[in-house]
């Protein structure tokens, strides 16, 4: 059986993770090995007047003040406005965020750690924080950087002939939406220890994340050590989603204090840690307005975009990575020719903005999704029918947009089709026509039913039989339905038996993945990703050893990269060993972000294999007196035209131990490769998919229950699909959690509000619907294999998907939800609210 590109190969690391042999960092041991805590700051904004450590503590407690020699951690761009923000691993001065350290702790164990911690005295003068985004950017707000002039880190425009537009438009859309704060909350937490190797001479750094190189470069940057005299190991992973992609500044702190003391040290962030002081993301504020013809094809975007990017900025990817990412990204998988655009990456004093699954791309699908059904409603037609229609049709790819993204292939009409046929559309809107009216009439929101039998699951039985393929190559594409939707929506008021009201939302965006040089360049980052490296080597018993700088932490790239060796070396995935994660082992990547590693990392291993297979082939045909076009690998074995064959351990060892029985002119490069990779056009290659909802609203208690849910999906080919659904899964779950639940608060004086899981609410199996998933495979015309990324796409449509859903289920009361999380508390505020004001069909009601 062919564990190649395409099959269903168990994941390899599976096999420690379920065994308990995984090692993460807070399972590692060495001698001398002590803990740390950390005093954090309990203020927003505050001057340091002074830190008072007790006598006793002498030894055991360091502030910025011992840290001489450290380099502030200073994320450059050369883009024009960018300003860029001093973050001292241990606070220098002032404080930005609650939470920010002020003061490293060692001792034997945390729980000591943590008390002498307690016992470090601050005294802090009180600044004025700046807490909302929008407020930060008026002038004479508060400064969370004193010497910057205003609190703006980055504006950028795109600028295009909206007025113009707007005046040949038979509709215009106007919104404002808002997204929350988020925590990406892996299961493992941000983790480091860090011991000096005298041997070696070299700082050894243990740490959770998704780019050791990086980190290897950041810390001898900020540290002043030579490369040579780091060594980066990210052992197993437990989960990064963007957190871990970029340099923490407690991997410095830490690293500083294991070279001061002589002493191994670790410190593994806590739940409090995490959802308090480190993990922030995701907070936009969009002004949208979008015109279109009478049949609701879009003419024009205008969109002003407000990140609320905290107060200092990551390394490498800095602060403005989101509002960039946004303002390029907002015309998504639209065709689009008329688009105006401002975005502002402002400062406040949280925690600062770390990547997240989808970086930037659930905010603007979710703006863009909710504004294709605004647009629906407002002509009054199928929102599933405007949105396809809209689309970049599959005739017109390679595309290159409004904002200049090159689309590689694929066919988005075709996604919105297969989601459309697999929610069954028509049954869903039959239902929400044949249900009976509750006792009341439609509008009684007083008269919810005391005793309440819940909805039937949706799809019905019947329907759900065709829709269970799981996989289907080519989507059949229903007629377009362009009937008015008026007679379905004068009924749409009726509800379900238990009286609630059921909606139908759909959700489609296209995701650059493994963008390369031209794109980061393009951020003016001075450290730009681009190409990828990968060593395949076979191993003197006649196994394959793949090494890759990029890593593996839930993704399943362990497994796909050997997946990737095993098709271009014909040998199964049991007989090759990948190696992640160690600088010390492996060439040098950028690492896993971006959702790049099975393009770029699977890139050179296929590369770097397909050398491999070539010398292989030359050292057999020594061997089987033949040549070496006349030579093919399959089943772990050399087989030449004939019928003879030779296994991969007999070319090995007559490489490796018996150079005797090659001939005198062997190939001595050997069995061993390393390969460079990148694609032949590096402007990323796109990866779309519809996701599409059914939900039902109680409109007495404004609670939500997700029904059904479809995604179909194209990343080019598949390399392992059970992985990809895997991947599906959990990116949508995130993703719902996006919509429904997940909110990081912070009162006016910024203090957290959320720091438990209380109060921090995660959707768990109980909310999660069974999720069904049907992929497409349009190669990509630029990788090898036709691979495109998707690690991040399931996370980014969700909320369009969900909210569209709930709107379309309240449109009956007029009350439509621009902000998520969409919590109960938010819908049924809504709902008070358009019952307060009698609003009629015509009059609009947005989240308060
Ligand atoms: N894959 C495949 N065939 C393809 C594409 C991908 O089989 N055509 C599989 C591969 O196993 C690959 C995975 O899907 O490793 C994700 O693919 P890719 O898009 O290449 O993303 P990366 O490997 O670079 O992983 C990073 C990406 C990002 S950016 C975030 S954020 C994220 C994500 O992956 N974080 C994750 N998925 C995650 N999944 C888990 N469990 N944990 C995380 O922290
Ligand atoms: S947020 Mo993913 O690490 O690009």
């Amino acid at each position: 059986m062919s564990t190649g590109i395409g099959a269903r190969v168990p994941r390899k690391e599976d096999a420690r993770h379920l065994a308990g042999k995984a090692r993460f960092v807070g399972d590692l041991s060495f001698p001398r090995l002590w803990e740390v805590a950390f005093v954090r700051s309990p203020l927003a904004h505050a001057r340091i007047r002074s830190i008072t450590v007790p006598e006793r503590h002498a030894g055991r407690v360091f502030t910025a003040q011992d840290m001489e020699g450290v380099q502030p951690i200073r994320a450059e761009s050369s883009l024009p406005t960018y300003k860029p923000s001093d973050y001292p691993p241990l606070a220098r001065g002032k404080v930005r965020f609650a939470g920010e350290c002020v003061a490293l702790c060692i001792a034997p164990t945390r729980a000591e750690a943590e008390d002498v911690a307690e016992e470090v005295i601050l005294d802090l003068e009180a600044l004025p924080a700046v807490i909302d985004s929008l407020a930060a950017r008026r002038p004479g707000a508060p400064r969370v950087h004193e010497e910057w002039g205003d609190n703006l880190f980055l504006t950028t425009s795109v600028d295009g002939d909206f007025e113009s537009a707007r005046k040949r438009a038979a509709v215009v859309v106007e919104r404002e939406y808002r997204t929350a704060r988020q925590c990406m909350v892996p299961l493992e937490g941000k983790a480091v220890l860090a011991r000096h190797d005298e041997r070696k001479g070299q700082l050894v750094v243990y740490t959770s994340t998704q780019v050791p190189h990086l980190i290897r470069t950041g810390l001898s940057q900020f540290l002043g050590l030579d490369q040579a005299d780091v060594r980066v190991i990210a052992p197993d992973v437990g989960g990064g989603f963007g957190y871990k992609c970029v340099l923490q500044p407690e991997e410095i702190s830490v690293s500083w204090a294991a070279m001061r003391t002589g002493r191994p040290l670790r410190w593994v962030e806590d739940r409090r840690e995490h959802l308090t002081a480190g993990a922030n993301t995701r907070q936009h504020h969009y002004r949208l307005t979008a015109c279109a013809d009478e049949h609701g094809r879009l003419l024009a975007v205008d969109a002003e975009i407000t990140v609320d990017v905290g107060a200092y900025s990551v390394w490498p990817f800095t602060a403005c990575l989101e509002a960039s990412q946004a303002g390029g990204n907002l015309p998504g998988p639209y065709a689009l020719d008329v688009y105006r655009c401002k975005t502002y990456s402002v400062a406040t004093n949280k925690p600062g903005f770390t990547p997240y699954r989808g970086v930037a791309r659930p905010g603007v699908c979710f703006a863009m999704e909710l504004t294709i059904d605004a647009i629906a409603r407002a002509v009054g037609r199928e929102p599933a029918d405007v949105r396809a229609e809209n689309l970049v049709p599959a005739g017109a790819m390679p595309y290159t947009n409004v904002t200049g993204k090159h689309y590689d292939s694929g066919d988005y009409p075709a996604s919105v089709a297969g989601a459309r046929r697999m929610i069954g559309l028509d049954a869903v809107r039959a239902r929400q026509g044949r249900s009976l009216p509750p006792p009341g009439g439609a509008d009684r929101l007083d008269a919810a039913p005391a005793c309440r039998s819940r909805s039937r699951p949706f799809p019905e039985p019947a329907a759900r039989l065709d829709t269970t393929h799981a996989h289907q190559d080519h989507a059949e594409r229903p007629a377009p339905d362009s009937r008015r939707l008026d007679a379905v929506s004068a009924r749409q008021g009726a509800r379900e038996p238990d009286g609630r009201l059921i909606g139908i939302g759909f959700s489609t965006f296209t995701e650059q993945t493994a963008h390369g040089t031209r794109v980061f360049g393009a951020w003016g980052l001075p450290l730009v990703p681009g190409y990828e490296q990968a060593t395949v080597k076979l191993a003197p018993s006649g196994t394959v050893e793949v090494r890759s700088g990029n890593h593996s932490f839930g993704q399943g790239l362990e497994t796909t990269l050997a997946q990737i060796a095993s098709e271009q070396l014909g040998i199964g995935v049991d007989r090759i060993r990948v190696t992640m994660g160690d600088t010390g082992e492996t060439p040098y990547s950028t690492g896993a972000y971006a959702s790049r590693g099975m393009v770029m990392a699977g890139g050179a291993v296929s590369k770097a294999a397909e050398s491999l297979a070539g010398r292989i082939r030359k050292h057999a045909a020594h061997l089987l007196q033949t040549g070496a076009d006349r030579v093919s690998l399959a089943g772990g074995q050399a087989n030449a035209a004939g019928g003879a064959s030779v296994s991969f351990e007999d070319v090995a060892r007559a490489w490796y131990l018996r150079p005797d029985q090659l001939p005198d002119d062997v190939d001595t490069q050997g069995l061993e490769v390393t390969e460079g990779y990148k694609p032949e056009v590096d402007t990323g290659v796109f990866t779309y998919a519809t996701h599409a909802a059914v939900v039902a609203v109680d409109p007495a208690t404004g609670s939500v229950e997700i029904l059904d849910y479809v995604l179909f999906e194209d990343c080019g080919r598949r390399v392992n699909p059970m992985i990809l659904e895997g991947q599906s899964y959990g990116g949508a779950a995130q993703g719902i959690g996006t919509a429904l639940f997940e909110e990081s608060l912070y009162d006016e004086n910024g203090q957290p509000l959320t720091s438990t899981f209380a109060d921090y609410v995660l959707p768990g199996p109980a909310e999660l619907p069974a999720m069904r998933i049907e992929h497409l495979e349009s190669l990509s015309p630029y990788t090898r294999h036709g691979i495109k990324g998707i690690g991040e796409g399931a996370a980014i449509a969700p909320a369009g998907a969900v909210v569209n859903a709930i709107n379309d289920a309240l449109r009956p009361l007029n009350v439509e939800i621009n902000e998520i999380p969409a919590t109960p508390r938010r819908i049924l505020a809504a709902i008070l609210e358009a019952k307060a004001s009698g609003a009629n069909e015509d009059g609009r009601r947005r989240t308060p």
